[in-house]
């Protein structure tokens, strides 16, 4: 299989993930990418390139302008208002306060666009965010030119990101942004499936007056696992996009075992409606040692699902999403995809 990677996306360096009251360093590093592309070339997964630059065309196609002029100039603004450290809000525009309104100074501003207070802003991360989905949509044009699978090293990641929010370490949402370019090439359907142990809201919210993106998520059960506020089971669409979401949350500590009987009906939803081409948000903080995380898949269940996803037997685009136990997210994440090819 096909890898698409860019340098540029170390670029994004934070210093500070806010983390139960305490500054850490983000879980969501550079060094994530690094891991995966050595194990990527340790195993011959297959050739690597890089990708090519599309502009901001394909992200406006789903991302708000303003919003993207935002986060163009925050950590300019930042600075300039005198302000320390890394830009986190402080306050949203919560119930009870308005939201139809955007204030004009930086920190207001953060409040507005931001959608948690885990993922600060810093120098790098609009071209990191740029490189992430330049990788995402490389990856989709050489699925829809070839028929063949590909896999595009996405960091930042995408999918927790909405059309005017960010969080959850994600800015532009890469695999949304992805599969509008493959409707906009001619494709009739397309299919996402997220196997992040958090809920894709991002992607979800984008699709969700939609039917011509299936959205699936398999993840922890938000009443107790971040994003808390998106991803129960019956939020199923709405309009035209009735019935085309479908949330698969699962208590924590759940296994391989029960993990993959959802899979199985995703799998099967996903053949049912035929689309052109699948769209897979890999994240491997579904693993047992992940440290923010609380499934318990082993590193041989990643083989096992690579194998199981072949079976839907679709052009599949394989984004990176999360996975945060830096030591193995290259073994977790090569087993996926070595599961699917030598499947
Ligand atoms: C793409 C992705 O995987 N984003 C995840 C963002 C999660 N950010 C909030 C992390 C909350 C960490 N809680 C730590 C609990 C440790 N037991
Ligand atoms: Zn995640």
């Amino acid at each position: 299989m096909l890898t698409f990677h860019s340098e540029r996306t170390k670029l994004r360096q934070a210093r500070t993930e806010l983390n139960g009251g305490e500054l850490v360093t983000p879980f969501e590093c550079p060094e994530r990418v690094d891991m995966i592309i050595d194990r990527v070339r340790q195993q011959r997964l297959g050739e690597i390139r890089t990708p090519d630059e599309y502009g901001l065309v394909p992200v406006l196609a789903i991302h708000d302008a303003r919003y993207v002029d935002f986060l163009e100039r925050a950590w300019d603004d930042w600075q300039g208002a005198g302000l320390a450290g890394e830009p986190i809000p402080a306050i949203w525009p919560t119930r009870r306060l308005r939201d139809d309104r955007i204030p004009d100074s930086i920190r207001g501003e953060v409040g507005y666009y931001a959608l948690g207070g885990d993922t600060s802003l810093c120098p790098g991360t609009f071209e990191a965010a740029q490189a992430s989905k330049d990788i995402a949509l490389s990856a989709l044009d050489h699925v829809f030119d070839t028929r063949a699978s590909a896999f595009g090293l996405c960091r930042p990641p995408g999918h927790h990101a909405a059309i005017d929010q960010y969080g959850g370490y994600c800015f532009f949402n890469n695999a949304a942004i992805a599969a509008q370019r493959a409707l906009d090439r001619g494709a009739e359907r397309v299919a996402i499936l997220d196997i992040d142990f958090h809920h894709g809201n991002g992607t979800q919210d984008i699709f969700y007056r939609r039917d011509d993106v299936l959205v699936q998520s398999i993840h922890g059960d938000p009443q107790h696992e971040f994003p808390y506020f998106l991803g129960f089971a019956d939020e199923t669409g709405e309009q035209a996009g009735q019935g085309f979401n479908v949330n698969y949350p699962l208590p924590s500590g759940t296994g391989y075992a029960d993990w993959r009987k959802p899979l199985d009906r995703a799998i099967a939803r996903l053949s049912a409606y035929q689309p052109d081409l699948l769209i897979v948000s890999v994240g491997v903080d579904t693993y047992e040692n992940d440290p923010i995380s609380s499934f318990r898949l082993k590193s041989e269940d990643f083989s096992d699902c690579g194998r199981l996803l072949k079976q839907a037997g679709l052009p599949t685009v394989f984004l990176m999403e999360g996975g945060y136990a830096v030591a193995e997210i290259g073994i977790n994440t090569v087993n996926l995809l070595s599961g699917f090819d030598d499947a």
